[in-house]
């Protein structure tokens, strides 16, 4: 069996419980095949030479952990600045916030080319090569360029936008280019695969070659769908450890009077956040009934707090918290528990099964795991129920959440106030089918998926 080499921005030691549910299903396949995972040590150095950067390698069981230093340039340019400011924005259809101008490319190129100079020296004859999301997009052509011919797979986790929008990027030519060094491109959902085929085939005059296969540039590669899920047993077994039950029992006797919603996501604007908590005081308004009962636990982990936009974001989230306790507050119960701040993954599931609803309404998400995770905590018996954005990739797949469109802030009031009364017969039977669904594609799945895919592309080039 081929040796699975990862490539991702940060990298992180699978035997570590904290780690996520990726961490643990990419551990899982390093581990059965022996592996190398390469990526950021996490580590800036000041002053450091742009485009040079110390690595390190280390043995975490059968896994080799192989991180590269960044130096505070090349941090500045590749990851705050082409990554976060120009291709996260663009890719969550956020063409205003990007920073196109600001020279970030050299950076990114940079980085991507020191990723391929030492991993090369790590690689071994008959490797198969995963490299993954946004910040890695050129790695491939990269790699191409000092001689590599191992397989090499992408899987982008976030969404990719309609042509005329992936248009917008000064240097889109050049990243869709370094598409096609690629072997086989993962995208979460069939909308982005799509995306994918009618760019290609409007701005690089690619030949669709049937079967997802499409040829320009002189080599051909193949696209697919791979939804990414979660680690199901993992998480169901998390809900009944000991600080999951706890968090779950002091939650239910602290909120027995009233109707819990709860929401968690990183603090980001592709989130939807302040539309949510519009949504949630357009509830209050409308139907009375729930004041003094609903409350709205909403969870913002910190996340790329140096980048200004998020500055931003947080300011007005804070004065939309503070406008709803302040307008509709008792003395006894204040509507919005806004924590900025990270919950430990020990404690989530506890929260989430303690939720009558579960609000995940992002204005634009590749996937969105913590819809995945809601739904894998509940009780079957007694379960709550998962209010989803329909611009989230999974929605694809929970087809049986009540799905909102996050920009009608009215829409969103009614269907939340649907699910605070939805009988417990159609609450179950909508779990179960959720449920089902999460367990079949869950993250084992995806990762097989993927992985055969790319093996099975060899061989059949191997027949050509
Ligand atoms: C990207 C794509 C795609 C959140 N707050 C806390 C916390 N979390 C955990 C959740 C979940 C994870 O972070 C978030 O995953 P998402 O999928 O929801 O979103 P992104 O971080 O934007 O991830 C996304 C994903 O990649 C995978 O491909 O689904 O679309 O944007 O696991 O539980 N964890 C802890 N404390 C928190 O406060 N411990």
């Amino acid at each position: 069996m081929s040796r699975l080499v990862v490539v991702s921005n940060r990298v992180a030691d699978p035997r570590k419980a904290a780690a996520g549910g990726l961490a643990v299903a990419l551990g899982d396949a390093l581990n059965t095949t022996g592996g190398l995972w390469f990526g950021w040590s996490g580590t800036v150095v000041e002053g450091g030479m742009p485009g040079e950067g110390e690595l390190h390698v280390q043995q975490a069981g059968k896994v080799t952990l192989a991180t590269v230093d960044l130096s505070a340039e090349d941090h500045a340019g590749y990851y705050l600045g082409y990554s976060n400011g120009v291709l996260w924005p663009v890719f969550h259809l956020r063409l205003d916030l990007a920073r196109f101008d600001a020279g970030y490319i050299s950076a990114y190129r940079r980085v991507n080319r020191l990723f391929a100079r030492l991993l090369m020296t790590q690689l071994k004859p008959g490797d198969i090569l995963w490299i993954h999301d946004y910040h890695l997009i050129p790695l491939a052509a990269e790699l191409r360029t000092l001689g590599c011919t191992h397989r090499i797979g992408f899987f982008l986790h976030i969404p990719l936008p309609p042509q005329q929008v992936l248009a917008a990027i000064p240097q889109h030519e050049w990243l869709m280019r370094a598409m096609f060094a690629y072997d086989l491109l993962g995208f979460q959902s069939e909308a982005d695969l799509q995306n994918f085929s009618r760019y290609v085939q409007a701005e690089a005059g690619a030949v669709d070659l049937g079967e997802n296969r499409f040829r320009a540039f002189n080599r051909t590669v193949r696209a697919g769908a791979f939804p990414i899920g979660i680690d199901v047993d993992e998480f169901a077994a998390l809900t009944h450890a000991k600080e999951g039950v706890d968090m779950y029992e002091r939650m239910k006797a602290e909120y027995s009077r009233r109707k819990l919603l709860i929401g968690v996501e990183r603090l980001d604007y592709s989130k939807g956040l302040p539309q949510r908590l519009r949504a949630f005081k357009t509830l209050l308004q409308r139907y009375p009934e729930n004041l003094r009962s609903a409350t709205l636990i909403q969870i913002a982990s910190p996340s790329r707090e140096d980048m200004g936009t998020y500055t931003d974001l947080l300011q007005e989230l804070e004065s939309l918290c503070g406008a709803i306790n302040g307008d509709f507050g008792e003395l006894d119960w204040m509507p919005v528990r806004y924590m900025h701040r990270n919950v430990a993954r020990k404690r989530l599931p506890g929260l989430y099964r303690v939720a009558r609803v579960a609000l995940v309404t992002p204005l634009r998400d590749g996937m969105n795991l913590v819809a995945k995770e809601f739904v894998a905590a509940q009780d079957p018996a007694d379960p709550g129920v998962l209010v989803l954005s329909r611009f989230a990739g999974a929605a694809e797949q929970l087809q049986d959440a009540l799905l909102v469109n996050p920009y009608d802030i009215d829409g969103s009031a009614d269907t939340i106030q649907q699910a605070l009364q939805m009988p417990l017969q159609e609450r179950q039977i909508r779990h179960q089918k959720l449920l089902r669904n999460i367990r079949t594609q869950d993250v084992h799945w995806w990762r097989q998926t993927f992985l055969q895919a790319l093996g099975d592309g060899a061989r059949s080039q191997e027949t050509m």
